[in-house]
C-alpha cells in the first residue's frame, strides 16, 4: 500500500516560526509511522511563491516577489531539516515542473466546461488573498484571521463554477464521513458548503506575480488553485523521467483551520472538475499560542524552533509540542514549558529508565538479555498496544497515541521501583525472577521505543541500536526472545541549565 501525505506550501513572506514547524513535525511523525508499519509513503513539503500575499511583501521590502522567494524558501527548507523531517520531496511553485502542469489541470477544467468570464464584486482580504461570504467577514468589516479591513474589489475574471459542485460535495461528505478529521472541523465545512456556494475566481487580472492563464496570458491563476493543485503537480516531476502519479495519488493532507476551506470545499470541488480523484481525506489541526494569541514573532517570547533545537535537540521540541497540545486543538506553548517537559518527561521518564535497565542488564547479566518470559502484569499492561496505537495514529490522534505510550514508559520505571532488581540480584535465589524482570524490562523498552520513534526518531534510534535491535518494525512485548547482548548508553537527554529563568 502506498500513503502520500502532504504539509502545507509555505507562504514565503517571512521567516518559518514554531507554527510552520509544527505542522511539518506532525507530518514526519504520520510518515514515520506509516514507513514503519511497510507503507510506501511519499511525504511532501513546500514553499508557496506567488500571489498577493508574496507580492505585497516584496514590495514592502522593495525587492522583487523572486528574489523574496529565492532568499526564503530555503529558510523554509532548512526548517524542515532541522526539525528532523523526512520528506521525499519539496516543492516550490516557481518550479518549472510545477507550472506546466498547473496550466493542463486548469486547462482541463476549462474544457470540461467550468470556467466562465465574468465580474466579481465583493469584500477582499489580501492577506487571505481570498473574497470572503458574509458568514465570514469580523467585526468593523475585518478579516477575521488577519484583523486588517477588507476591500471593496471588483473583478473582471475568469470563474469556477463551484455553485455546480454544490451536491457532488455533498454527496462526498456523506459517502466519507471521515473526509475530514476532526469531526468538529468537518461539521464546519458542511455547514459552509450547505450555506450555497457561490462561484470564485480562477484568475486575476491585475497582479503579474502567477501562473498564466492558458488560453488567456492577460491573466495569471489564482494563487490559491496553483498553491493547492502543488500536491498533485510535485508527484509529475519530483523524481527526474518518472511520474509518481499512480503510485500515490490521491494524498492525505495535514493543514491548520486557517486554510480549512479551501482544502475542504474548493480543492475537492476543482479535482472533480478536473476529472482527477479527490484527497484521501485531510486532518486540521489548532494553532499553537503563546499566551492568548497566534505565535507571531512580535509578541515576545516565542519558543523559536532553531534556538530551542540548537539547544535540546530536534526530538525535545517534536515531542514537547505534541504532548502539551492536544493535537487538532488549540494550545499554548511556552519556553518554560518546553524546559520542564524535557526535564521530568524525557530526561527523567524515559531517559533515565533506558539507562538504568541498560546498566542493570550490563552489571547483572553481563550485557547479555536473559531468556524468560515476560511479567504477566506488565504484559497485561502491554497487551494489544501495537494494535491501538495504530487504529490512533489512523484517526492522527497524535496526542492520545503518544499519551498511551507515556503511560507505559510510566508503568515501566513503577516496575523498576516495585521489584527492585538491585535487591533481587543480592540473592541467588531469586535469579529468575532478576531474569524476568530484566527480560520485561528490555522488552518494554523495545516496545515502547519502536512506538516512539516517529516522535524521537533521533533518541530512538540511539537506543535501538544499543538494545541490538536492527528491525524497525513495531512490535509485540515478548515477541523477541533474549539472548542478544546490549549497550550501555549514556543520557539519551542530558540534563541542562534552563536558558528561562
Ligand atoms: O496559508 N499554529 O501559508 P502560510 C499551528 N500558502 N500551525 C500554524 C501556525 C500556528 N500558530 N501558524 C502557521 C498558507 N501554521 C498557504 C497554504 S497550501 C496549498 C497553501 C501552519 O505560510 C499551519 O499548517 O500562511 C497553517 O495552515 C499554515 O502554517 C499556513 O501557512
Amino acid at each position: 500500500m502506498s500513503f502520500y501525505v502532504t504539509t502545507p506550501i509555505y507562504y514565503v513572506n517571512g521567516e518559518p516560526h514554531l507554527g510552520h514547524a509544527y505542522s511539518t513535525m506532525a507530518a514526519d511523525v504520520l510518515a514515520r509511522h506509516m514507513r514503519q508499519r511497510g507503507e510506501d509513503v511519499f511525504f511532501l513539503t513546500g514553499t508557496d511563491e506567488f500571489g498577493e500575499p508574496v507580492a505585497q511583501q516584496a514590495e514592502r521590502e522593495g525587492v522583487t516577489p523572486r528574489e523574496l522567494g529565492d532568499r526564503l524558501a530555503p529558510r523554509f527548507k532548512e526548517m524542515a531539516a532541522k526539525v528532523n523531517a523526512s520528506n521525499d520531496f519539496f516543492i516550490r511553485t516557481t518550479d518549472e515542473g510545477h507550472q506546466k502542469r498547473v496550466q493542463e489541470v486548469v486547462q482541463q477544467v476549462y474544457d470540461n466546461g467550468h470556467v466562465y468570464e465574468g465580474t466579481y464584486e465583493g469584500w477582499y482580504c489580501p492577506r487571505c488573498a481570498d473574497f470572503k461570504t458574509d458568514s465570514e467577514i469580523a467585526e468593523g468589516n475585518t478579516c477575521p484571521i488577519h484583523g486588517i479591513e477588507l476591500t471593496r474589489e471588483q473583478q473582471d475574471n475568469w470563474f469556477f463554477r463551484l455553485s455546480s459542485f454544490q451536491e457532488p460535495l455533498e454527496r462526498l461528505y456523506a459517502e466519507r464521513p471521515d473526509f475530514v478529521i476532526p469531526d468538529f472541523r468537518r461539521n464546519e465545512a458542511l455547514s459552509f458548503i450547505r450555506q450555497g456556494l457561490r462561484d470564485v475566481s480562477l484568475s486575476r487580472p491585475k497582479l503579474k506575480w502567477g501562473v498564466p492563464v492558458p488560453w488567456d496570458p492577460e491573466q495569471v491563476i489564482y494563487v490559491w488553485f496553483d498553491a493547492l493543485l502543488n500536491y498533485y503537480t510535485a508527484l509529475s516531476y519530483a523524481r527526474e523521467g518518472k511520474d509518481l502519479t499512480e503510485t500515490y495519488w490521491p494524498a492525505f493532507h495535514l493543514l491548520a483551520k486557517d486554510i480549512l476551506k479551501f482544502h475542504a470545499v474548493y480543492w475537492p470541488a476543482f479535482l472533480m472538475a478536473a476529472g482527477l480523484e479527490v484527497p484521501r481525506g485531510m486532518v486540521i489541526h489548532g494553532y499553537l499560542l503563546m499566551g492568548e494569541s497566534k505565535m507571531s514573532k512580535s509578541l515576545g517570547n516565542v519558543l523559536d524552533p532553531f534556538d530551542a533545537i540548537d539547544r535540546y535537540g530536534s526530538d525535545a521540541l517534536r515531542f514537547y509540542c505534541f504532548r502539551e497540545v492536544s493535537f487538532g486543538r488549540d494550545g499554548a506553548v511556552s519556553a518554560a514549558g518546553f524546559e520542564s517537559r524535557y526535564e521530568t518527561e524525557l530526561a527523567n521518564d524515559y531517559g533515565n529508565l533506558a539507562s538504568r535497565v541498560l546498566a542493570m542488564v550490563d552489571r547483572y547479566r553481563d550485557g547479555t538479555v536473559p531468556n524468560s518470559e515476560a511479567d504477566p502484569a506488565i504484559a497485561e499492561d502491554f497487551k494489544g498496544i501495537v494494535t491501538r496505537f495504530s487504529a490512533l495514529l489512523d484517526k492522527t490522534e497524535l496526542t492520545v497515541a503518544l499519551d498511551e505510550v507515556w503511560t507505559l514508559v510510566r508503568r515501566l520505571n513503577r516496575f523498576v521501583e516495585e521489584t527492585r532488581p538491585w535487591d533481587l540480584a543480592k540473592d541467588e535465589d531469586e535469579a529468575g525472577r532478576l531474569d524476568q524482570v530484566l527480560y520485561t524490562l528490555i522488552e518494554g523498552l523495545r516496545v515502547t521505543t519502536l512506538l516512539l520513534l516517529p516522535y524521537l526518531p533521533v533518541s530512538a534510534e540511539r537506543l535501538l541500536g544499543a538494545l541490538g535491535e536492527e528491525d524497525r518494525g513495531l512490535a509485540e512485548l515478548g515477541s523477541r526472545g533474549g539472548g542478544q547482548q546490549i549497550e550501555r548508553l549514556g543520557q539519551l537527554f542530558p540534563k541542562l541549565e534552563p536558558a528561562t529563568g
